[in-house]
């Protein structure tokens, strides 16, 4: 059986695979012949979800899944949280964006955070909402080379290695992402 993940995010489309590996085949959009950088112009992680998975329903016609993370700060409001990717920029540096993450929480005592993934199923027109939630601190050195995005600087709760020292087995079982993900699968093994 195929999904069609709406991500154009080969770090993602990696991990989501390897949770569905032996039940599901994964597409991402350039498997699809779709090259475009869907416009994530919604405030909220839910609502960019959506965005993502009715833009392939609309051009494609197809049933897909789509997901939307953020790191939500609580020293910094919920910050970058939706702008998460473009946190420094246009130019989507993940070294950047650390860095500006850094700088901003480095007055604040409390560096504790949560990794937000909302995946968001479209079956045969009917819209399905999954959240993953994973809380823990931001660090103020960078470990480990697993991993993307903020990963270096995330040490969830009750662990001693950031998610770039993890194995990446463990790192989806306790993600976000891999929350998000298992939730789906739940549904799906109902339907
Ligand atoms: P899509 O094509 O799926 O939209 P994207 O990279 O644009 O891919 P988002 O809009 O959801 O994805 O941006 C989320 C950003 O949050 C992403 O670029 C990373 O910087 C960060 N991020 C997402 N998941 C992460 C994870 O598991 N660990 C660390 N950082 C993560
Ligand atoms: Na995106």
């Amino acid at each position: 059986k195929t999904l069609i993940f709406a991500s154009s995010n080969p770090n993602k489309i990696k991990e989501v695979r390897e949770m569905l590996d032996g039940l599901f085949e994964v597409k991402g959009l350039l498997d699809i012949g779709c090259t475009k950088d869907i416009p994530e112009t919604a405030d909220t992680i839910e609502g960019n979800a959506l965005l993502k998975a009715r833009y392939v329903v609309e051009n494609y016609g197809l049933n897909c899944f789509s997901e939307d993370t953020g790191l939500e700060v609580f020293a910094l409001k919920g910050a970058p949280g939706v702008h998460s990717a473009r946190y420094s920029g246009e130019g989507r540096d993940p070294q950047a964006n650390i860095d500006l993450l850094q700088q901003n929480l480095a007055p604040h005592a409390d560096r504790s955070a949560r990794f937000k993934t909302v995946i968001a199923l479209i079956l045969d027109g009917k819209e399905h909402l999954f959240e993953g939630l994973v809380y823990g601190q931001i660090r103020k050195e960078q470990h480990g080379s697993g991993g993307f995005g903020y990963d270096p600087v995330f040490v969830p709760d009750g662990y001693a290695l950031s998610f770039a020292e993890m194995d990446k087995t463990e790192k989806n079982r306790i993600s976000h992402r891999g929350r998000a993900v298992q939730k789906l699968l739940d549904f799906l093994k109902e339907g």
